[in-house]
């Protein structure tokens, strides 16, 4: 039997985008004819845990929770979103995972994975993600008053945001170097990932390399597998 699986990325997606949100609600109900969907990070622009945020979303949680009546639902943390957790898991019925994750069809293996992590050439990018996203550090922020989460997390945007405009697009690329690494260790595989938000095929020598895009208010992408694979527009 051939299963259809779906994979997304980078919608970030945030509470009184309500433009957004319709398209995702739309991707949503289609998406209940595949058997698993994959997202891949960044689904939510913000996320600063479960008990603060998920009261933001409720509209999105029923959906995912509707869809994932029907559909396996698997999500990855990407580094907007880094801080969901079991709560947000047991409210939407979807399955957190961990990066890189291996799927398996009956014709071809894939390396999941968001993409941050390939981003070597962002040296000041991995040393706050290492701090960041460490668990300790994930440990004590969840635990902060909720006006306090709030208040950090808009300082670090702001610093993150000065830091991006004197880096170049090459150093906010992927890095060859750290892909290849990361593909030697499964050989035959192809790669998907998200995060860069530069929708491409790239053919390597041994393996393909399949960037998801991110979406806007009226136009989002998507990856279908069935026996092969293939893009999708959701518009
Ligand atoms: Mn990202």
């Amino acid at each position: 039997m051939t299963l259809r699986t779906l994979l997304i990325a980078d919608l970030h997606l945030v509470a009184d985008e309500v433009e957004k949100n319709q398209l995702f609600k739309k991707f949503c109900q289609q998406a209940q004819e595949a058997d698993q969907l994959f997202i891949l990070g960044d689904l939510f622009n913000t996320w600063l845990g479960d008990d603060l945020s998920a009261p933001h979303y409720t509209d999105i949680i029923s959906l995912l929770k509707t869809l994932s009546n029907k559909t396996k639902v698997l999500v990855m943390t990407g580094n907007r979103d880094f801080l969901l957790a079991q709560e947000f898991s047991r409210q939407t019925g979807c399955e957190l995972i961990n990066s890189p994750y291996l799927l398996e069809t009956n014709t071809q293996q894939y390396v999941l994975t968001h993409g941050d992590e390939l981003c070597t050439d962002d040296e000041s990018y991995q040393q706050m993600k290492s701090i960041l996203q460490h668990p300790i550090t994930k440990f004590i922020f969840v635990r902060l008053p909720k006006k306090w989460r709030l208040k950090l997390s808009g300082q670090l945007r702001q610093k993150s945001i000065e830091a991006q405009q004197d880096k170049t697009r090459e150093i906010m690329d992927v890095n060859p170097q750290a892909v290849i690494e990361l593909m030697q260790k499964y050989p035959g595989a192809d790669l998907i990932h998200g995060h860069t938000h530069r929708l491409n095929t790239h053919t390597e020598k041994t393996f393909t390399r399949y960037v998801l895009g991110d979406w806007s208010n009226t136009q989002g992408n998507a990856i279908e597998i069935t026996d092969k694979l293939n893009r999708l527009e959701i518009s």
